[in-house]
């Protein structure tokens, strides 16, 4: 299958994933979500791929929302479907043993804002808005919004913008915690690169091991986090990339990760 909705590149050991439909601001149809789902299979497959870029195509969006066109005359059993899909998608983003970043460019609305909440990081540029517009539309954030979003800039906030379904633009995504940094639109992506080769020079299980101990932890009570942080952290004994990274320091010589 041709991927032209989602286009997937590699710079050395970062992977940039482009949602590639700018004519409709790059809405999540199904093909879209089908696309998106293939291409982070690779990337998942793919050893030498240590973080990864999501960001869309166009000066406008990032992603401004599942695609309504395509939605406005779906029946139960479609939504349904519809649903299943793009959460099936998000969740392997969510889960995906690589970081994520967001490079949010322009319009982050519904499916778009749901999407950047299931990455691990999200940077924008001045730019971006965002929003769940959802209810405006009789219908309810589908794609995790309803959860994600509460835990990420807690009840009252995530309550009123998703009751409100009002926008916001990227300085008050900042004060709320929906991002991490801002910046002008020309310097988005090359702050995106910096970030992952940054988090790419670290031991690549080791970053897997924490993300994974961070997403599974913030779920449960306290002891039983730390039981798993505890796991995680001698499991990294167990590779070759802790002898080599605590060697280099000893020996006050630069690392060098083999991803083993
Ligand atoms: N879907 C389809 N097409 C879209 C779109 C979208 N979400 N957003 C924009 N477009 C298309 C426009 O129709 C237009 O196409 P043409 O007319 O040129 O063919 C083109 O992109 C450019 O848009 P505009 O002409 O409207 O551009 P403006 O600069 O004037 O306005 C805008 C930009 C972002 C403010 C406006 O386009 C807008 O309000 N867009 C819709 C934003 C929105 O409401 N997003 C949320 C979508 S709902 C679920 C699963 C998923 C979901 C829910 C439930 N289950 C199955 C349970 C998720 C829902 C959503 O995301």
């Amino acid at each position: 299958m041709e991927e032209k909705n989602v286009v997937l590149s590699k710079e050395g050991n970062i992977a940039v994933i482009t949602i590639n439909r700018p004519k409709a601001l790059n809405a999540l149809n199904t093909e879209t979500l089908l696309e998106l789902n293939n291409v982070i299979e690779a990337v998942e497959l793919d050893d030498e791929v240590y973080a990864v870029i999501l960001t869309g195509a166009g000066e406008k969006a990032f992603v401004a929302g599942a695609d309504i066109s395509e939605m406005k005359n779906m029946t139960v059993v479609e939504g349904r479907k519809f649903g299943k899909l793009g959460n099936k998608v998000f969740r392997r983003i969510e889960n995906l043993e690589k970081p994520v970043i967001a490079a949010l460019n322009g319009f982050t609305l519904g499916g778009g804002c749901e999407l950047a909440m299931s990455c691990d990081i999200r940077i924008a540029s001045t730019k971006a808005k965002f929003g769940q517009p959802e209810a405006g539309l009789g219908i309810t954030p589908g794609f995790g919004g309803t959860q994600r979003m509460a835990r990420l800039v807690g009840m009252g906030m995530a309550k009123e913008l998703i009751f409100t379904g009002k926008m916001i633009d990227a300085n008050e995504a900042l004060r709320i915690g929906l991002v991490n940094s801002v910046f002008e639109p020309e310097k988005l992506m090359e702050e995106a690169r910096a970030l992952a080769n940054s988090i790419a020079l670290n031991a690549p299980i080791a970053v897997r091991l924490c993300k994974s101990a961070i997403n599974r932890g913030i779920q449960c009570d306290i002891d039983t986090a730390l039981m798993y942080e505890t796991e995680v952290f001698g499991e990294c004994f167990a590779t070759e990339d802790q002898k080599e990274g605590m060697t280099a320091f000893v020996e006050r010589r630069a690392k060098n990760f083999k991803n083993r």
